[in-house]
Order: structure tokens, then sequence, then C-alpha cells
């Protein structure tokens, strides 16, 4: 009788969909990973009157190995959809009732490897973290960004202003936050219209850099709503990947009237990521996004910031924005979440300099206002970049003497 235990086996990477899961159960780890892989491909609790060995051999997942908690699970390609079921039907695959079974407890999607036969049916990131680059003139050095605080209540105005102090204080990047999309105190058109007369103004005094709208909004609405945006200037958009599901990030990316890039936001994400023992890694997430065509995508701050996250896991994530993969161009991986000056230079180090930084509440506290925020995150960076102690570059860089002052390093 065709099984789903495989231990052992080596499979043929061009013709399968392997995940590696994490599993706390109280039953036997064989009888757990045999119950994972009949669920998700061709079994169910019992035995069937309409299965046979033929369909089990063909489309049955198969357990390749376990090891204490962690089980290595092949999925067929011919399991999943030629060509309409998209992200959703692969996460139905590897990421859907399993999480629900009764008998198994505890469960968590660590990681999973595509195939190029599935890769190659989606788009990739068109500017990916070279043309974001490209686009700001910025080619070695880590792109400085900020997101407009606060995050919300800022009419169109006085969000233009905060774009163009904080690109005359030398940002390469800001941001609309996760929450502002469309409100009553700051319609999307008057923001975009005012920011882009901000960026166009910072333009003709010699500094580039681009704003992200957030255009997160209903499936069906979001290409048409990226569309007016871009007429009315903007030079980036935004979307929140977990709250718009991964087809609004590929429906924007494959989209030929969408000629500007997509910065990823993952807001959300903890609800899938944050427990060790159940839900979604964003190692899976951010190899997702990348097929998808997100540009640039929020991956942690390597264990400084705000947020919940470690070194590992966000520089697990990092590398999957920047390793080979698919034939994609890599993505720019962006640290933001509780970020200062002060920690700059930990995170770099940890992380390299191909990633982009970002600081809310970083710049806008800053005691000397936006501008001198911006400044003193510029400083932490290039002093960084020049592997100067930050105390040392801050002796001859008042801005960042003050940030120094106010939030200390980490
Ligand atoms: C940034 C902020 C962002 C986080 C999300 O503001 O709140 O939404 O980056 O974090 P501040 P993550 O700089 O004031 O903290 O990207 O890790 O999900």
């Amino acid at each position: 009788m065709a099984t789903y235990m495989h231990l052992g086996e080596q499979v043929d990477p061009d013709e399968y969909v392997v995940c590696e899961y994490r599993v706390t159960t109280d039953i036997p780890m064989e009888k757990a990973a045999a119950s994972i892989a009949a669920e998700q491909s061709t079994g169910t609790w019992t035995d069937l009157t309409t299965t046979t060995e033929r369909i089990v051999g063909d489309y049955g997942a198969k357990v390749l190995s376990i090891e204490g908690d962690r089980t290595v699970i092949a999925y067929p390609v011919e399991d999943f959809s030629i060509d309409v079921g998209g992200v959703p039907q692969i996460l139905s695959v590897i990421a859907g009732n399993l999480f629900g079974l009764e008998s198994i407890g505890k469960l968590r999607l660590e990681d999973v490897t595509f195939p190029k036969c599935i890769t190659d049916m989606f788009p990739g990131p068109r500017f990916g973290a070279s043309g974001l680059r490209r686009i700001l003139d910025r080619p070695e050095k880590p792109l400085v960004g900020t997101i407009v605080k606060p995050k919300i209540g800022l009419p169109p105005k006085e969000t233009a202003d905060y774009v163009y102090e904080a690109g005359a204080g030398g940002l390469t990047n800001s941001k609309d936050d996760e929450t502002l999309t469309d409100q009553r105190f700051c319609p999307i058109e008057d923001r975009t219209v005012a920011v882009a007369e901000a960026l166009d103004r910072l333009e003709s005094e010699g500094h580039r850099m681009v704003h992200a709208v957030n255009v997160s909004t209903n499936g069906d609405r979001i290409v048409e709503l990226a569309e007016k945006v871009q007429s009315w200037g903007a030079r980036e958009i935004m979307v929140d990947v977990i709250t718009c599901g991964f087809a609004a990030v590929q429906a924007l990316a494959e989209d030929p009237s969408i000629k500007v890039p997509i910065h990823v936001h993952r807001t959300m994400h903890g609800a899938l990521t944050r427990d060790p023992l159940h839900g979604i890694s964003m190692l899976p997430i951010a190899k997702l996004v990348r097929m998808c065509g997100g540009d640039a995508l929020h991956i942690g701050t390597l264990g400084v910031g705000k947020m919940s996250g470690n070194p590992a896991g966000d520089l697990a994530n990092l590398h999957a924005c920047l390793d080979p993969m698919g034939g994609y161009r890599e993505i720019m991986p962006v640290c933001s979440g509780g970020v200062f000056p002060g920690m700059v230079g930990t995170m770099v180090k940890r992380s390299g300099f191909n990633v982009q930084i970002q600081a809310g509440g970083g710049v806008a506290g800053h005691p000397g206002g936006v501008r001198a925020g911006a400044r003193a995150m510029c400083q932490a960076v290039d002093a960084a970049f020049a592997g100067i102690p930050v105390a040392e570059y801050a002796e001859t860089h008042p801005e960042l003497k003050t940030a120094l002052d106010r939030w200390g390093t980490r």
C-alpha cells in the first residue's frame, strides 16, 4: 500500500515543494508527520474508498525526515495549480488545515523551498534593491529612511513638510505608516500631491528621495488605487502584505501600468510569526513576498528594535531577500521598528550595508526636530559605513550627539 512515510528518500528538488515544520505533539512524531502529509495531500482522518495507490503514489506528500521536533515534508509539484492558484493555493497546501489538527498540538512552518517550475510562475521584483539604489543614486551605503510620525493625525501639508525636512536632513526614503491610507484628516490624493511637491523641491535642491504611499485596500481596488497615486506623483507605493494578501503584491507587481517600486510592510505578521512553536516563521513569508514582486521588505531589526525578533531569525529573513532565488533580483531588506541612531552600528554590523534602515520615533522624537533627527540618523549610518565608533563620530556631529544623549546606544 502506498504510504506517506519516505524517511531517508532524496527527492528531485525540481519536482517537489519542500517544507520544514516544527511539531509539538503528544503523539509519536511519525504519526504526526504522516497525518500532516496525508491531510495536506491525498488523505484525511480515515481510509477512503475513493482513493487508490496511484493517487497516493502520484500526489501524496512525502515525509522525508524526522529529527527531534522537526520534520521535512515534500509535496509533488502536481499538487499545485498550474496557473490560477497563485499563493492562495500554495498556502492552502503547505500551511492550511494542518495548523488546526486537534491531534497534533502546535505546529510551525519554518521554511519552504520551491522548484523552478513554481518560481517561474511568479514575477519577482521589478526594481529590487539595485533598482531602488539606482533611483536614489546611492550605490553602496545603506538607505536611510523615516516613517512619518505620528502614524495618523497629520494633514497633507504637515505630512509633506515632514518629508521635506527629512530629505533636507539627508534621508533617502520616507513612507506612510501601516494604518494611514485615506482618512478624512489626510486624503490620499491631497497627501500624495503635497508629498510629490516636497520631493520635487528636494530634487531641485540636489537631493533624491522617495516616499512610499500606502495603497493597502481591498483586492479588487488596489491596482486602480496604485495607478491613481502614481498619476498624483507617487514614486513608490506601500502594501501591508499580511492584511492585503500576497496576491495583492503580485497584482501590483504584474500590472504593466504600475511603474514604481513596491515597499512591503508586514503588519500583523506577529500573529503568525511570534510563537516559536506555532504559526509561520517570517522566512517563508519573505520568500513569498520576493516571488510576488515586492521590492523592499521589513525583516526586523536584528535584535535591537522595539518589535519582537532575534538576530538569527532576522538574518535568515535578510538572506531570503538577498540570496539567489528563482533567478529573481535581490530585494531591499528593511530594518524598522523602534530604531534610533545609537543602535545603527550594531544593526549594520549584523546586516551588512545592503539594507534600508528606517526610524519614525527615532527621527521625529529628536529634540531638534525632524531635520536634526534625519541628520542624526544619516550621521549614524555614515559612522557605521566608515567603521567609526558612534560615540567618536558624535564628537564632531552635534545632531548625533543629541540623539545619543537622548536615547543612548545599544
Ligand atoms: C516604525 C513602526 C513600524 C514598524 C513595524 O516606527 O512602528 O510600523 O517598523 O515593525 P518607529 P516590523 O520607528 O517609531 O518604531 O517591520 O518589524 O513589523
